[in-house]
């Protein structure tokens, strides 16, 4: 058999999953981020009663799983010509689009609310970026990132609202896919303006695991999908009360609503001192930190709220597993818990 003859005889034992994953990595080239690893934790299959394993995308370049969609996004547009990029950020898509901006030697501007702490302002900078802040909440920064993306040749990076940033996230599914061979009984993340709810829906979609149930989380105060979900449409939040600042789109994007009707997607409301609680306890069992954004699934895991889902019918009660997106964050240091911890009257 020559060379083709070879190809196309090993084209046909391929499964069509595997030639899927073949022309996504083609497609994707080398990204920046990382294949993350994949670990069972015993602390939170205790609490949740259910074998969980945690998709640690807190170790990616810069924090937190925004690297894979904004890296993609950003690779994408350096080859259309992109001469300067524009974030709006509650923090980490500013983080993620400094460090592709870095890689790919273009400039960035990267536009932060008021509410962000000096520690975030200061680590975008040590990235080698402008950055610029601007407004109360992220809806605001996104208003001044619009008008300055006017500028010829700078490219607007949104922090969850584009097909190719859901492309990128949903690499972590397939990655997903590779470790665990089975299908998990339930995928538990948390919903800021959807963009990695729509990632992995995506990702869902690609392996042919769309029945796959998601329990999307948020905190009560930054809950705009499940008030969209209860509205039967998009609804805006007047204002951004919870401390979870990257969970604060007031708005989330019209896809994560497409996403609800597309699968299973469970909203699930946390309260700020579970998801804080849960950041502590997370660290003292995994030694991990990570933002309240982050710790609303976690909370979910910690808190019984699986378990309550069960008795409700929303989830199986035989579970084979469940996976919690770790998404991570990087506003997030000692210090700032112990903050938060006095902020919310905990001990
Ligand atoms: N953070 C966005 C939006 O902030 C940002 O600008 O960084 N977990 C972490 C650690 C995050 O940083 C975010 C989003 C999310 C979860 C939620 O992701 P999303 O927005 O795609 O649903 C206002």
């Amino acid at each position: 058999m020559g060379d083709l003859g070879l190809q196309l005889h090993d084209m046909k034992r391929k499964t069509k999953e595997e030639c899927k994953m073949t022309a996504v990595v083609e497609r994707h080239g080398r990204g920046f981020h990382l294949v993350t690893p994949v670990l069972e934790s015993i602390a939170l299959s205790k609490a949740a009663g259910t074998r969980v394993y945690m998709k640690l995308e807190n170790v990616q370049p810069t924090g937190s799983f925004k690297i894979r969609g904004i890296g993609y996004f950003c690779q994408e547009a350096a080859k259309k010509g992109c001469k300067h990029f524009v974030c709006s950020t509650g923090g980490n898509a500013g983080l993620a689009t400094a460090y592709a901006a870095k890689k790919l030697g273009i400039s960035a501007t990267i536009v932060v609310p008021t509410n962000t702490s000096q520690a975030t302002v200061q680590k975008l900078e040590e990235q080698g970026v402008k950055v610029e802040v601007f407004g109360k909440v992220w809806d605001d920064a996104y208003i001044k990132a619009l008008a300055l993306a006017e500028t010829e040749g700078w490219v607007s990076v949104h922090p969850f609202d584009h097909p190719l940033l859901w492309e990128g996230h949903a690499t972590m599914v397939r990655e997903l896919k590779e470790s665990l061979g089975a299908k998990p009984g339930a995928i538990v993340l948390a919903v800021g303006g959807g963009g990695l709810l729509a990632g992995v829906v995506a990702g869902l979609q690609d392996v042919g695991w769309q029945d796959v149930p998601i329990v999307a989380v948020e905190t009560k105060g930054a809950d705009s999908f499940n008030a969209s979900l209860r509205a039967g449409r998009l609804v805006t939040l007047p204002q951004i009360t919870s401390v979870a600042k990257s969970l604060g789109a007031k708005t989330v994007c019209v896809r994560a609503l497409e996403c609800a009707s597309e699968g299973q997607v469970i909203s699930q409301l946390v309260e700020d001192v579970e998801a804080v609680q849960a950041i502590e306890q997370f660290l003292d069992d995994e030694r991990l930190l990570v933002e309240p954004a982050c710790g609303a699934p976690l909370a979910l895991l910690y808190t019984g709220y699986v378990q309550q889902l069960q008795q409700e019918g929303h989830l199986k009660p035989d579970l084979d597993s469940i996976v919690i997106i770790v998404c991570g964050g990087s506003s997030i240091q000692m210090a700032g818990l112990q903050a938060l911890k006095a902020q919310l009257g905990m001990k």
